[in-house]
């Protein structure tokens, strides 16, 4: 792929391993989002590649810090990279949400915001007992993507889903799976191992029943969501634009950076 940041590997009975690695955290960048969908249609475009299993190749307990905050931060961006970026990222999660491949998400630690959308798209979730797992955006000064919100319902039911997105609020390990939002909990050691199986026996079904099935369920889904991002970095910019959420940003760019003059 393109992307230095995202590599591929396919292993023997056609799983492959999508791992992404841009030290620090993962943070989502135009490249990083444009890599992940290179590297999927390659895989989709593959015969023998029947399943993929999403992780992170950093040194810390990240999955993936989300969206590069510096892609939202409005001074050092503008109206036009912004929407770029932000139909990029979103046609990446269509794709990986209808693929007819079986995706994993192994979750190691944090899984925040952009993170929890590649998570939340996936077909199967585990992550190790350290993860913790949300849509933070509101804590953000920023309103959930929609259908990342909408999402999050379909997994978990609309009513808990709304609870936590109105606080944005990052769900521990344990929690996550009480929820359903995740599927297991896996100590960091056996991660791989166990969505290595995951991926397996879901590839063992018989493949086209299988990703018809998908399709039938989340294809009404995927096309209203293909019909509202386009349109979405209108509303995004002007949030994005305003005095009061660069704030929060710069203030969450003080917090998390480890250089705090
Ligand atoms: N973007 C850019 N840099 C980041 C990000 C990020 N998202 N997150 C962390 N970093 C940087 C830090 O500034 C720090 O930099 P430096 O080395 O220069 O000091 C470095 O990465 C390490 O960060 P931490 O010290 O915080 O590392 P920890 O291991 O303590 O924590 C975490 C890792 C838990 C991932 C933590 O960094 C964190 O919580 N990050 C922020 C996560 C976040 O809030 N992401 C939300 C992104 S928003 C999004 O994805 C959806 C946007 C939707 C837009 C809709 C518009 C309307």
């Amino acid at each position: 792929s393109p992307c230095p940041y995202v590599t591929t590997v396919v292993r023997p009975g056609g799983i492959a391993v999508v791992t992404m690695a841009k030290e620090p955290v993962n943070s989502m960048d135009l490249a990083m989002w444009r890599g992940l969908d290179a590297a999927l249609q390659s895989l989709e475009a593959d015969p023998s590649v029947v399943a993929v299993v999403f992780t992170s190749g950093l040194r810390r307990d990240v999955f993936s810090a989300g969206n590069d905050l510096l892609e939202l931060y409005a001074p050092k961006t503008s109206a036009a990279r912004y929407a770029e970026f932000w139909v990029a990222q979103n046609a990446f999660l269509v794709r990986l949400h209808r693929s007819r491949l079986a995706t994993v998400a192994a979750i190691r630690g944090a899984c925040p915001a952009g993170g929890c959308a590649i998570s939340l798209c996936s077909d199967v979730r585990i992550i190790t007992p350290e993860g913790t797992m949300g849509l933070n955006e509101v804590q953000l000064g920023i309103p959930v993507p929609k259908f990342w919100g909408l999402l999050m319902g379909r997994v978990i039911g609309h009513k808990v889903a709304e609870g936590i997105l109105l606080s944005g609020r990052m769900v521990g390990a344990a929690e996550a799976a009480q929820l359903g939002l995740v599927d297991d909990v896996v100590p960091a050691a056996q991660l791989m191992e166990e969505a290595m199986s995951r991926a397996a026996a879901a590839a063992k079904q018989p493949p086209a029943a299988r990703a018809a099935t998908k399709l039938l369920l989340r294809e009404d889904f995927c096309k209203g969501w293909e019909a509202y991002y386009p349109t979405e970095p209108d509303f995004g910019w002007r949030f994005l634009s305003s005095p009061s959420t660069i704030k929060v940003l710069e203030g969450a760019m003080r917090r998390l950076s480890s250089n705090k003059d």
